[in-house]
Formats: C-alpha cells, sequence, structure tokens
C-alpha cells in the first residue's frame, strides 16, 4: 500500500490522539472501578434487641405514654414493620426459642435441641478456640456470627447472661453477658450501651474498616422492673410496689385490662404470673398502672442508651453505612387480658416491636411485612451479600425493606406450650386469628376467633363487663368480642380451623388438640 504525505502525516497525529485518549479510558476505568470498590463496602448492622417490650409502648405503634425520643426518631428516618412476630415458645421461658430462631434462623419446633446452657461465671471468651472445634456439621456453624466472621465482620455481642443460643454465643469475637435489671447506670441499660461505645471508641483509635455486626441487647424492660428513681417518679411508679392507693400520673390501664383472665391459660405457679416483684398475683388497678410506670421508666432509660450508642456512631462517620434494627424478643401482657407475662398468644404478647432504619431505607414507612424473628438470620445475610443457609426456615424480607413488597408471608403461627400439654395455638390470616386452648389435662379446651381489623386488642365479652368499662373508660362494640361461637362465623372457624391443622402439620408440631384429627 502507498502512502501519500497526508496520509502519514495524519498518522502522526494519531497516534498521539489515540495514546491520550486511551489515557482518558484508562483513568475513567480507575473512577469506575474505584466507585465499585465503595459500592461493595459491605453495610455494617447494629442490631438492638429488648428484653419482653410489648410494641405498644412506643409511638410509632399507637401509644404515646412512654418518652422514647431516639427510637422514634428511627422510626421516622426508617421503617416500622406493623406485623412482626416472634412465633412462640415450647418452655416457659419465651426468651431462650425466641433468641435462638433470631439467631438460627429456624422455626421453634427445629431450636428444641441447640444449646442453651449459661457460661460458667469463671468462663474467658476465647473466640478463635471455640471456632476452631467447629465444623459444618454443627448447626452453630450456620449461625449469625458464624455467618459473618466468614465474611470478614468482627462481631460483637452484648446482652444479658444466658437465655440464648450458647452455641452462637461462643462464636463471636467479643462478648459481653451480664443481666442488667438494676437502677442505676452501672447495673442497667448504660452498663451494656457504655460497652458498645467503647468498641467504637476502639475502631476511631485502630482506624479500621472492618465491618461490624453488633448485637446490642438490653436486660430491661424484663421485670423485675427497678426502674432510675426520677424516672419511676416521672411515670408516677413506685419500686417495688404494689402501691396501696392509684397514683394519677401513672399510665392508664391498656384497653385490653382484666382484673382477671377468664378461664386457666393452662400453666399452673408460673412464675410470670404469680410471682412478679411488685405484682404477684395481685390484678387491680392501682398494681397494673404501678408496673406500667415501671415498665417505662426502664423503657425510656433504654431509648437514652440507644441515643448515646447513635450518637457516638454518628461521631465515628459509620452512620451513614450502617443498618440499626431496634426489636424485643416477644411481647408481654403487663395487666392486658389479666395476665402479665408473655406465655399467652394475644397479640400484646407474640408480636414484636419492629424498627429499620440504614442505607436507601425510605423514611417514615410502615410495612406489614408478616414476619419471624426467624426471618432476621437470612435478611441479614441478605443485607450483607453473604450466601443464606440452604433449608432453613426463615426468609429474607429485603424486598419489604426495600418497598418492593409490603409482606413475605401470607399466615402467622403462633405456639406456647410451655405448661401443660399440648398448650395453646394460634393462626392469624389476613384480619382473621384463631387461638386454641387444650390444657389443664383437658379440662380448659377453648377456641377464640377474632377479626383483629375489628377487634385490635382482642377484647373479650368480659371487656364488656361496666366495672371493667369504668377502670379501662373503653366501652366495646357489639363486634368486638371472640367470634368463636357466633353462627355467621361457623365458616370462618371451620377454615382457620384447618389452616391451624394444616400449619401444625407443617411445622411439625409434635402435639394435637382434643378436636383435631
Ligand atoms: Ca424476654
Amino acid at each position: 500500500m502507498k502512502y501519500t504525505r497526508t496520509s502519514v502525516q495524519a498518522g502522526k497525529e494519531i497516534i498521539p490522539a489515540i495514546i491520550s485518549l486511551f489515557s482518558i479510558l484508562l483513568m475513567f476505568l480507575g473512577i469506575l472501578l474505584s466507585c465499585q470498590k465503595e459500592e461493595v463496602k459491605k453495610p455494617n448492622i447494629l442490631f438492638i434487641i429488648t428484653d419482653d417490650q410489648d410494641a405498644k409502648t412506643l409511638g410509632v405503634y399507637g401509644d404515646n405514654d412512654c418518652d422514647t425520643p431516639n427510637i422514634d426518631k428511627l422510626a421516622s428516618e426508617g421503617l416500622t414493620l406493623t406485623s412482626a412476630y416472634h412465633m412462640g415458645s415450647f418452655r416457659a421461658a419465651v426468651c431462650t426459642p425466641s433468641r435462638c430462631m433470631l439467631m438460627t434462623g429456624r422455626n421453634v419446633w427445629e431450636t428444641q435441641n441447640l444449646n442453651v446452657n449459661y457460661p460458667p461465671l469463671n468462663y474467658i471468651h476465647k473466640m478463635e478456640e471455640n471456632y476452631a472445634k467447629i465444623s459444618p456439621k454443627d448447626p452453630s456453624y450456620y449461625s449469625l456470627p458464624a455467618l459473618f466472621k466468614r465474611a470478614g465482620y468482627y462481631t460483637f455481642r452484648t446482652c444479658k447472661r444466658g437465655n440464648s443460643y450458647e452455641g452462637a454465643n461462643l462464636l463471636f469475637d467479643e462478648r459481653y453477658d451480664k443481666t442488667n435489671r438494676g437502677s442505676e447506670d452501672e447495673n442497667a441499660s448504660q452498663w451494656h450501651s457504655d460497652k458498645v461505645i467503647d468498641y467504637l471508641d476502639r475502631r476511631i483509635d485502630q482506624s479500621t474498616d472492618q465491618p461490624f455486626l453488633i448485637y446490642l441487647g438490653f436486660s430491661h424492660p424484663h421485670d423485675p422492673r427497678r426502674g432510675k428513681p426520677v424516672l419511676l417518679e416521672k411515670y408516677g411508679a413506685i419500686y417495688p410496689g404494689p402501691p396501696t392507693t392509684v397514683n394519677p400520673r401513672s399510665p392508664k390501664l391498656p384497653v385490653n385490662y382484666l382484673p382477671a383472665h377468664p378461664f386457666e391459660e393452662g400453666h399452673p405457679d408460673l412464675r410470670d404470673e404469680n410471682s412478679v416483684e411488685g405484682v404477684m398475683k395481685k390484678r387491680d388497678e392501682a398494681t397494673v398502672r404501678n408496673e406500667r410506670g415501671k415498665e417505662l421508666a426502664t423503657i425510656e432509660d433504654i431509648d437514652t442508651q440507644i441515643g448515646r450508642v447513635l450518637k457516638k456512631l454518628e461521631a465515628t462517620g459509620e452512620l451513614e453505612n450502617t443498618y440499626i434494627f431496634f426489636v424485643s424478643d416477644h411481647g408481654i401482657a403487663v395487666g392486658r387480658h389479666g395476665l402479665m407475662g408473655k406465655q399467652n398468644l394475644y397479640e400484646h404478647s407474640l408480636k414484636i416491636p419492629f424498627i429499620i432504619k440504614g442505607p436507601n431505607i425510605e423514611s417514615n414507612r410502615k410495612a406489614k411485612g408478616n414476619i419471624y424473628l426467624s426471618d432476621v438470620l437470612p435478611t441479614l445475610c441478605d443485607l450483607a451479600s453473604i450466601d443464606i443457609p440452604e433449608s432453613i426456615y426463615g426468609k429474607s424480607f429485603k424486598s419489604v425493606i426495600s418497598g418492593k413488597t409490603d409482606t413475605i408471608r401470607d399466615v402467622i403461627n403462633g405456639v406456647y406450650s410451655g405448661g401443660t400439654k399440648p398448650g395453646i395455638r394460634s393462626v392469624k390470616k389476613g384480619d382473621w386469628k384463631l387461638i386454641k386452648y387444650d390444657v389443664m389435662n383437658g379440662k380448659v379446651q377453648k377456641t377464640q376467633l377474632f377479626n383483629l381489623k375489628d377487634n385490635p386488642n382482642e377484647l373479650l365479652i368480659e371487656h364488656h363487663d361496666s366495672k371493667v368499662i369504668a377502670l379501662t373508660g373503653n366501652r366495646p362494640k357489639n363486634n368486638q368480642v371472640n367470634l368463636a361461637d357466633f353462627p355467621e362465623y361457623t365458616e370462618k372457624r371451620k377454615e382457620m380451623e384447618a389452616l391451624l391443622l394444616s400449619e401444625m402439620k407443617a411445622l411439625k408440631d409434635p402435639f394435637r388438640f382434643w378436636d383435631q384429627k
């Protein structure tokens, strides 16, 4: 090929142009790669869990009796799930299966054989030694701290001592166990938040960018509710109680308060119903309102401690890349339906508060969710791009967090089998909820059917009693009762009974009720 003078000259000019174009391309590629590196930065997780907290103690769930500005702010800047549940328990210590479900993604019955022993008091934590002892055959290999450790996270836990999955506790990089239910900062909620603040300070000193999973468990508002004196005063409560007269500054009675549960719910001599400090077997107005005041005093203290942790997190510059979860291990009655404990399947005890704030979460949004605590592990994995262990019961609800969906389940189950067997079971679908009791060796066999849209507080005929109305100030509507024996709901009851049985079979519930085949 013969080149003309012009084309050779043009070629000489093109070569440097190509080189500079190539340099520009390289530069763009560099920027692109660094952006991608930025994008794959793992998010931090701050998982806050309280002990025995009814969702209704928080403003976002419709009750403003308690001052919780920091939790309220999480809700206004994030997502609140209005239909989150813990699923239940086969033992009186409801905390234990609840926290096992959370750490493993298993359902309630699948947590039965996990190691829930307390660590000896002289135990010295050496995570690497503990981790070296496990293999993929161990359930703890797929527990939350193990999965996050393998993904490069630093895992940190502070919580009450015991009532949890020790197999998982052994595998946190750092762990602190102490049940703090006192009235002073050093033996109440501040003890736990100080541990987290100390860790966040160390991260600054070490200028580490290793992502973290912090599990911050408070020991309150679980009884005995020894609130700080100044907060007890604020909520009109005395410790330990009970008082002899009603303090008008104490929180009002809940609308579903009853002086006694209408029938034996199946667990005679249960500590939580008979021996709570300051309450014992009393259910009168002064006692219940005092106990609620004590409860709210401890919750406000938790809120203050959460505020301190979030302030520190902001100071570290890591707040923006952190998913913050606020939940409880289960709810609690504290006077609702004449009950004091959590060993029942009414909404106040089965439902949990669930708030999430974090990267790309729309602010001030509510979604049903229809989730269990078992769904937390796969969801955290999903958010951190960790492979979800195969064949676990829990499902990721990342699609709810991102706003793509409102719910991940159609049906919600409840189990209480910690007293006389088979115990209590519930099933919820849409607005309908069925609760069945087969307890006290066949002496109590009851069925309750509620439409939660019409009767969200699961009011019973006993709530229509004029003496109860005089106390609560709440006059129930005619349809706010147990509908199980109303002829017009025969078909609905039949449908829910069939659904309950099929769910019990699916969950491999080892028991059947008196009228189940
Ligand atoms: Ca608990």
